[in-house]
């Protein structure tokens, strides 16, 4: 998979790229490729932003920037890119990313990342350069990188040659094998600490049983998400 990230701190990313899963795929004919969209832009002194049409706080990212920016690095017109490859734009307000998203993401040969600054992307970016706005979290981040890193892990981790046991992305959370629940809960050694036992059935050796249970543990973990864990103090002073 070839993965272009457009942003402005083209830096951050040779720390994503160092992590051992993401190297891993890397090393398997995968890239990562930053480019900095203020070194393409036709305007003067690197800018890349101005103020809102209408008043208001922040500062907007320019759409003819952005097209020019694209257009150096692919050589079309931006309009037409996305029908050829996912051209994704971080924004908290677009579709939030899910397992099922992260699965579509996988499956391309190549992908386009938009990392957004200051109050987010000009409208016209994202209706006609954009094939997908993305959102990781209702909760609002200074950037888009953050964003794009956590794309770039979750997609990475599914290619091959990323994990170092392949069974390990099988079943795990949210996987078909495990129905699209969350995962089971682990134990390893030792099997007694401070008078908390580790589940018996795991220690029995039985593996139809220990299938069967962590297949309900999985079930119940999708029923019943998790809150605040019990005994915790919730912070709530009421
Ligand atoms: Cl993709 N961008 C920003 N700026 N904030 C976010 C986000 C994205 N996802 C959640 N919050």
């Amino acid at each position: 998979m070839k993965i272009d990230i457009f942003t402005l701190f083209p830096e951050w990313f040779g720390w994503l790229s160092s992590q051992r899963h993401v190297a891993n795929v890397l090393a398997t004919g995968s890239t990562i490729e930053c480019v900095d969209f203020r070194r393409d832009t036709p305007l003067t002194a690197g800018q890349v932003d101005d103020t809102p049409f209408g008043g208001g706080a922040g500062m907007v990212l320019r759409v003819d920037v952005l097209e020019a920016s694209l257009r150096a690095r692919y050589g079309v017109d931006p309009v037409q890119l996305r029908e050829r490859r996912r051209v994704v734009a971080l924004a908290p307000g677009g579709r939030l990313l899910d397992e099922q998203l992260v699965g579509e993401l996988a499956a391309e040969p190549e992908l386009t990342l938009l990392c957004g600054r200051y109050e987010g992307f000009d409208e016209r970016i994202l209706e006609h350069f954009a094939s997908d706005v993305v959102s990781i979290g209702r909760y609002v981040l200074s950037g888009g990188e953050l964003a794009a890193m956590v794309i770039c892990d979750a997609v990475l981790r599914k290619l091959p040659g990323a994990l170092g046991d392949e069974r390990s992305a099988a079943e795990e959370s949210f996987s078909d094998a495990l129905e699209g629940n969350p995962e089971y809960p682990h134990y390893t050694r030792p099997a007694e600490h401070r008078g908390w036992r580790v589940p018996e059935v795991l220690l029995s050796g039985h593996h139809e049983r220990i299938a069967s249970w962590r297949r309900e543990r999985s079930r119940e973990r999708g029923a019943s998400p998790p809150g605040p864990r019990e005994g915790a103090d919730s912070g709530d002073t009421g």
